[in-house]
């Protein structure tokens, strides 16, 4: 009798352990396909978006403003939650992630992007953009919108440039004006091939490395140098670890900002509306807030103790040169005429 009882007690204890497994079991977090078409409408979706930069960075700020613009235009359907400093992987395994629908967002530059749709190219060769207007006005224009169409075939929807900024040169050995001045200097670059081609022209050492380990890079002397706008410099320290600083605006890195073309597609127009139109106006709060650091930061970093140096930009473009005929045809002489047009 009493074996029976017991023997009854631990069925009934476990047929109450399975049923509350049961209850709990789920614990994934609500995949896309489940948030994308928004399955209940008092449960907002929320989408993650990742860059590389610190959190103290325009990205971050303008990725927050629009957070904020997404949830205010959606009515609270939508959240966005923002990941700085690598959390959510280096620039091509976002961009990877975004393709495979592992990734809602993310904010990148346009040089790893080459790596995924040759269009992009372009945009990476040296002192194609004067000044930032024309950059915007190719960008924003016909131009911009094709190149960034490419990624749809390639699972990922554009929605716009954001602005990393002009790069320039900074190192840890000498100051530098003249392009030979890069001889033998050990310069880490992103992932692309032109903007290694173009230190290579000038005699420099290119190495391609993932934001997230430059600083300990710089920190170690694996590279003497590298090359990044000043809010970059600033807001990741690199003063800390590059004494001197060029100016020499060499690229015009633009930042588009992606989505994962399988979330993109299950939201509603309407909700599509309210992202698109949520992305542009913070792009042009970003954009703003690059161009007013650019012009701020030159007399902080001077304080912080590096030594800058202002080059003839027409020199090093001359020195950059050939990097147009190496890459011409690769990416189209018309393609490289239509953008130097469209900025007179
Ligand atoms: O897009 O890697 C870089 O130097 C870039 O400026 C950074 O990834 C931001």
């Amino acid at each position: 009798m009493l074996k029976s009882r017991k023997t009854y007690a631990l069925i009934i204890v476990l047929m109450l352990s399975l049923v509350v497994a049961a209850g709990c079991g789920g614990g994934e977090a609500p995949s896309n396909d489940e948030s994308a078409n928004g399955a209940n409408a008092d449960k907002a979706i929320n989408i993650k978006i990742g860059h590389v930069l610190a959190p103290t960075h325009p990205y971050q700020t303008g990725l927050e403003e629009f957070a904020k613009l997404v949830e205010e235009k959606t009515e609270g359907q939508v959240t966005v939650d923002v990941f700085h400093s690598s959390q959510l992987g280096n620039e091509r395994e976002m961009i990877e992630a975004l393709q495979m629908g592992t990734l809602d967002m993310a904010l990148v530059s346009t040089a790893p992007l080459a790596g995924f749709s040759n269009e992009f190219l372009v945009f990476d060769l040296p002192f194609i953009f004067d000044n930032r207007d024309n950059a915007y006005k190719v960008l924003d224009g016909e131009i911009g919108s094709g190149i960034l169409s490419t990624l749809e075939s390639k699972g990922i929807k554009g929605l716009g440039y954001w602005e990393n900024g002009f790069r320039n040169v900074t190192n840890s050995q000498r100051p530098v004006i003249h392009p030979e001045d890069m001889q033998g200097l050990k310069i880490r670059t992103m992932e692309n091939k032109i903007h290694m081609a173009s230190f290579r022209t000038i005699g420099a050492d290119p190495t391609a490395m993932a934001f997230g380990e430059l600083f300990t890079a710089l920190q170690q002397q694996t590279v003497d140098a590298q090359e990044n706008p000043l809010p970059i410099i600033f807001t990741s320290n690199f003063f800390e670890v590059q004494d001197n600083l060029a100016m020499t605006g060499h690229f015009y890195a633009a930042a588009p900002m992606l989505i994962s073309k399988q979330l993109w597609d299950g939201f509603s127009p309407e909700i599509q509306n309210a992202i698109q139109e949520a992305a542009t106006e913070a792009r042009d709060f970003e954009r703003e807030t690059v161009a007013s650091m650019d012009s701020e930061l030159l007399g902080t970093l001077k304080d912080k103790g590096m030594q800058v140096t202002e080059v003839d930009k027409a020199e090093w473009r001359e020195a950059m040169q050939p990097v147009y005929e190496e890459f011409e045809k690769e990416i189209g002489a018309d393609v490289i005429q239509k953008v130097l047009d469209a900025q007179k």
